[in-house]
């Protein structure tokens, strides 16, 4: 496989990698970053991404294949702009890459387009998933074949403003010592048109059973959901924004509530930071980002990716990028 922890694409920026194994290649879904020289803005209008590439690799080569423009937002009849964090599910022999981006009102939504083949070309459906909002979707299927959708991302996410249950152009996160936001997840339907009940709160506690506190910035949830199993524990993974910190709760349940363990990355070059996690012949990975091709600009993001290691209780051992 490529190097770990350097860029795996050049010729484009790439970020927000969702890795998954099929057909023994580690298939990797990102955003594409475009490059401009307008200002970053606590709304993301500076990720102004408007497709998707799908890149593959395995074991025997070096090569990360990019496998071409899978899906573009002018083929999507909802999507107005903005097409940001995807995530593929494999369900029935059935592909589905779920995608967010900004509707024709401005609101974000998630969509799903679908393949035969996890290189895509994908054909999106013609209307979002009926109910859906905020940012960052991402799939979680249990043992019993069960597709979970979690997702959920603050300020330009818009998840704040869903915090009464329906939609307030005005909302604003809680007061500090109030409980985060929760991100949130849903089981889907099992033909994979709709959530199958309306979206959960994913409840984050501290080791003492406390709720985490909005405050509390290097634990709180911000975006990036990420779902996997590791002997029989749930472990939900995201990104605390602005601390800039991989973090990981752990459950009995998919539903959590979940009691916050610790830190799986420490902060990259740039803002965003944002992950997935995969297994591939009997290792476990890390995919992550950062700004190094484009010297810390932070939309300009090429994906990478590193070995992850647990400890004999469970726990996941810190990773610290190094730069030179
Ligand atoms: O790529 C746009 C946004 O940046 C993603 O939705 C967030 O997770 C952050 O990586």
């Amino acid at each position: 496989m490529k190097a770990q922890n350097t860029p795996l694409v050049t010729e484009l920026f790439t970020a927000d990698p969702s890795a998954h194994v099929y057909q023994d290649r580690i298939y990797i879904y990102p955003s594409h970053d475009i490059p401009h020289n307008g200002e970053d803005n606590d709304n993301g209008d500076e990720y102004q991404m408007e497709d998707y590439h799908v890149f593959s690799m395995s074991e025997d080569s070096d090569e990360v294949i990019d496998h071409g423009m899978v899906l573009h937002q002018n083929d999507v009849p909802w999507v107005s702009s903005q097409m940001w964090a995807p995530d593929c599910v494999l369900k029935d022999e059935v592909y589905y890459l779920v995608f967010p981006a900004r509707d024709k009102d401005g609101n974000f939504r998630l969509g799903i387009a679908e393949s035969k083949n996890p290189a895509g070309p994908f054909t999106p459906r013609p209307e979002c998933i009926p109910g859906s909002f905020s940012i960052d979707p991402c799939s979680f299927i249990d043992d019993d074949e069960k597709v979970y959708i979690l997702f959920g991302g603050l300020w330009g996410g818009q998840l704040e403003k869903y915090r009464t249950g329906s939609f307030d152009s005005n909302g604003t996160e809680p007061p500090k010592d109030e409980h985060a936001v929760w991100p949130k997840i849903a089981l889907m339907k099992d033909d994979m048109s709709e959530f199958a009940e309306v979206p959960r709160d994913i409840v984050i506690l501290d080791e003492n059973g406390n709720e985490l506190l909005a405050g509390d910035e290097d634990r709180r949830y911000f975006e990036d959901p990420w779902m996997h199993k590791h002997n029989g524990k749930y472990y939900f993974s995201y990104s605390t924004g602005t601390t800039h910190y991989i973090v990981y709760a752990v459950s009995d349940t998919p539903y959590g509530p979940f009691t916050y363990q610790g830190r799986i990355l420490e902060p990259v070059l740039g803002w965003t930071t944002h992950h997935s996690i995969v297994e591939y012949h009997g290792k476990s990975y890390l995919f992550y980002h950062d700004c190094e091709l484009s010297n810390g600009i932070n939309h300009r993001r090429n994906v990478k990716y590193c070995e992850l290691s647990y400890n004999s209780d469970g726990s996941i051992k810190t990773i610290v990028p190094e730069y030179e």
